[in-house]
C-alpha cells in the first residue's frame, strides 16, 4: 500500500507542478480593446495539495481527497511589493467560501497560492458565508477588503432555508497577512452586495459604491448601483444612497447590476467596470460593462458605451452558474497596462489584458445605448456612412 501511496503522490505532485507552471498565451482573436488568454489563471486544481489531501501514508494510505475544493472565482486584485496578487473566493465542496491569496510575477500565469488561506475574524454575528472581496489601497494608508457577508434571514418563514441577508463586511490590513475585522457597513437598504470603497477621500469622507436591493436575488425596488458617504470606516454608516447607474428596460442590466473593482483614475475621469444582469429563457446572463464618471462628481456618468464590454465565450459559458462573467479585481500597472481579472460561470479565474489608452478609447468613443432598435440602427448607419466616405477613394485606387 505504501508503494501505491508514493506512486500516487508523485503523480499528483507532477500534475500539480505542470499546472502551476503552465505558460499562458494571448489568444489571437481580439476586438482590439483587450486580449483574452488561453488558460484560466486559477482553478480549483491550483489549490495546494496540502489543502486537499491528508499527506500522511499512515492515516491516508489510499491518498484519498479529504477536503474538496469546488471552485475558485471572483478574485479581488492588487499589486503588492511588485507581485500580482489575487484574493479569490475559494468555495469548498460544502458550499462555504473563504479567501486565499495567490501571487504571480507577471500577472498572467504562474499564480501560486500562499500556504494557508486568509483568516477573516468574525463579528458578534458570525458570517455563514463570505465572498467577492474588493481590495482597495486607500489614501488613508490601509488596504481595505470589502466583501459580502451572508446569513440566513431571521424573518424567513418556517422551513425556508434559502432566504438570506447579504451585507457588506469590512476588513483592513497593512501586510495582507493579518486582517482586522471592522463592523459591517450599515445602510438603509435591506440587502447590500458588491459594495466597493472609493480609493480617495471624498470631501474628507469615505465614498462607498453600493447596490441596494430589497431581497437576496431580486433587486425589487432597488433601482441600480449607487453611491454614499460615511464619516468613518470604523462603524461605517451611509444614510443616503444616490443611484448612479439605474437598471433600464431591455438593456444588459435590466434585471440588476453590480459594481466591479474599485475605479481607475485617469485624467478624463474615473473608469469603472461593472456587471449587468438580464433574464433569459435559460436563466440569468451576467456580462461586464464599462463607464466613466466625472472626476469632480463621482455620481455623474460622463461616458457609457452601449451594451457589454465582455460576455462569456466558449468554455467560459459553462460552469456552476453558467453564462456568467464577473469581475471584482483589476490591476493598472505603471506602464499603462491593465490586467482585468474575471471569473467565468462561477467556476474559475481568467485574465484579459488591455491598457488605460485602449479602455479610454473604448469608453469615450463607443456610442451610447439609445434604448430603441431604431437608435441602434442609427448608430450603425453613422459608422457605415463614415466608412463609405473613407473606403470610396480606396476602391477607386484599386
Ligand atoms: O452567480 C453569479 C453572481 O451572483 C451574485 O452576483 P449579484 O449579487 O450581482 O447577483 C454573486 O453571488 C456573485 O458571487 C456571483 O458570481
Amino acid at each position: 500500500m505504501k508503494n501505491f501511496f508514493y506512486q500516487r503522490l508523485e503523480q499528483l505532485e507532477n500534475d500539480y507542478s505542470t499546472l502551476v507552471s503552465l505558460k499562458n498565451e494571448a489568444l489571437n482573436e481580439s476586438n482590439g480593446i483587450y486580449e483574452r488568454y488561453r488558460y484560466p489563471v486559477l482553478t480549483a486544481a491550483h489549490t495546494p495539495l496540502s489543502w486537499r489531501y491528508d499527506l500522511n501514508p499512515e492515516t491516508n494510505p489510499g491518498l484519498l481527497e479529504r477536503f474538496g475544493i469546488n471552485s475558485v472565482l471572483n478574485a479581488g486584485a492588487i499589486k503588492w511589493n511588485g507581485k500580482y496578487i489575487l484574493m479569490p473566493r475559494v468555495e469548498s465542496n460544502d458550499r462555504k467560501s473563504f479567501f486565499a491569496i495567490a501571487e504571480s510575477e507577471n500577472g498572467i500565469d504562474g499564480f501560486k497560492f500562499w500556504d494557508e488561506p486568509v483568516i477573516i475574524p468574525e463579528t458578534n454575528e458570525p458570517d455563514t458565508n463570505i465572498y467577492d472581496i474588493r481590495l482597495v489601497s486607500h489614501e488613508d494608508g490601509w488596504v481595505y477588503g470589502l466583501f459580502c457577508t451572508e446569513r440566513h434571514d431571521p424573518a424567513a418563514p418556517d422551513g425556508d432555508q434559502t432566504s438570506a441577508i447579504a451585507q457588506c463586511g469590512i476588513v483592513r490590513t497593512k501586510d495582507l497577512k493579518k486582517w482586522e475585522r471592522l463592523p459591517d457597513l450599515k445602510t438603509r437598504s435591506a440587502q447590500q452586495r458588491n459594495v466597493v470603497l472609493h480609493p480617495e477621500f471624498v470631501h474628507g469622507r469615505y465614498g462607498f459604491y453600493t447596490r441596494p436591493q430589497d431581497s437576496f436575488i431580486e433587486p425589487g425596488k432597488g433601482g441600480g448601483i449607487g453611491f454614499g458617504l460615511s464619516d468613518s470606516m470604523i462603524g461605517a454608516e451611509i444614510n443616503e444612497e444616490k443611484i448612479v447607474d439605474p437598471k433600464i428596460y431591455h438593456t444588459i442590466n435590466e434585471m440588476k447590476n453590480g459594481w466591479g473593482p474599485a475605479p481607475i483614475k485617469t485624467k478624463y475621469g474615473w473608469l469603472h467596470l461593472a456587471h449587468g444582469v438580464r433574464n433569459t429563457a435559460a436563466g440569468l446572463r451576467y456580462t461586464l460593462y464599462m463607464f466613466m464618471t466625472d472626476l469632480n462628481d463621482l455620481t455623474h456618468i460622463i461616458y457609457k458605451p452601449a451594451g457589454y464590454f465582455m460576455a462569456p465565450e466558449g468554455e467560459e459559458r459553462i460552469g456552476d452558474v453558467s453564462n456568467v462573467v464577473f469581475s471584482n479585481g483589476w490591476i493598472a500597472d505603471n506602464d499603462g497596462t491593465v490586467l482585468i481579472y474575471y471569473a467565468s460561470s462561477d467556476t474559475r479565474m481568467h485574465v484579459a489584458v488591455s491598457s488605460i489608452d485602449k479602455l479610454l478609447d473604448y469608453v469615450m468613443h463607443t456610442g451610447e445605448d439609445g434604448l430603441r432598435s431604431a437608435t441602434t440602427v442609427e448608430r450603425l448607419m453613422h459608422l457605415i456612412e463614415n466608412n463609405k466616405s473613407l473606403t470610396q477613394p480606396l476602391i477607386i485606387k484599386r
